[in-house]
């Protein structure tokens, strides 16, 4: 029997004192159905702490970031405003255990929606798109973790950054680049999730309103990554770029020595 209030409250030190943690699965196996309740109850000690509840993200939509991280089913988080890092703003790197950044797309809906809904009627319920970042940062020894594992750290989930809104268009196969420090550290294309990201909007439709989600006008959705994730450093620049759709960027700051 797992206590899952005091897991969630253990994951919850760990991201607050940027300390790892073991894997909960490593000291006895945990149910996905466990896990998705203590990434509930996670987001539920954030939402406590005055942050709200924001958006939902997908992750392991891309074969990239399946096989970056041996986990071959799609997961899904939560995502809520104290995550939110302002573009062209500063991340505070010292508050992190071991980030990483990721190219995505962002959606916001422009209409209440839930159920299971196609592409493209999930397409319909959007306001705009964006080029967006995400920070990830497993709470977990070597960023090393189980599928239920993952999903109860809420899909490692830390920050993202949005860039410029842009109209509801097609963004099935635009060309994706990740840049830190000027130099280019991966390059991919949206198609890479789940061959368009609508689909990735659709799956986070079906599985976050299943779940009691409420997917209300003004809900961010992150698709997942089109490529695989990279280290990132102290000091540095961020940037992504998605063809036609603009950019995102964000700097971190330098190691502090307190
Ligand atoms: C889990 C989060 C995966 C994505 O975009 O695929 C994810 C991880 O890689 O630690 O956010
Ligand atoms: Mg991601």
């Amino acid at each position: 029997m797992h206590d899952l209030h005091s897991l969630a409250r253990h994951l919850d030190d760990a991201a607050r004192q940027a300390r790892a943690i073991e894997r909960l699965s490593a000291a006895s196996p945990l149910s996905l159905a466990d896990a998705y309740e203590i990434q509930s109850l996670l987001t539920g000690l954030r939402l406590e702490r005055r942050e709200s509840l924001c958006g939902v993200k997908m992750g392991f939509t891309s074969r990239a970031k399946m096989r970056q991280m041996g986990v071959s089913e799609v997961i899904w988080g939560r995502l809520t405003d104290g995550m939110r890092l302002e573009d062209g703003g500063t991340a505070p790197h010292h508050t992190y255990i071991h980030p990483r950044v990721e190219p995505e797309v962002a959606f916001v809906l422009a209409n209440r929606i839930s159920g299971p809904v196609s592409p493209a009627e999930a397409l319909r319920a959007v306001d705009a798109v964006a080029p967006a970042i995400e920070l990830i940062d497993s709470r977990y020894e070597g960023f090393r973790f189980s599928h239920e594992d993952v999903v109860a750290d809420n899909c490692s989930a830390a920050g993202f950054v949005l860039g410029s809104w842009n109209l509801p268009r097609a963004v099935d196969n635009l060309g994706v680049v990740l840049e830190v420090n000027g130099q280019v550290s991966s390059v991919g294309s949206t198609a890479a999730v789940l061959g368009d990201p609508a689909r990735a909007l659709a799956a986070a439709i079906r599985l976050a309103s299943a779940a009691g989600v409420d997917l209300a006008p003004g809900t961010i959705i992150l698709a997942g990554a089109a490529t695989e994730a990279v280290a990132l450093p102290a000091g540095a620049h961020v940037r992504v770029r998605v063809e036609s759709l603009g950019s995102a960027g964000f700097t971190t700051s330098k190691r502090s020595s307190n």
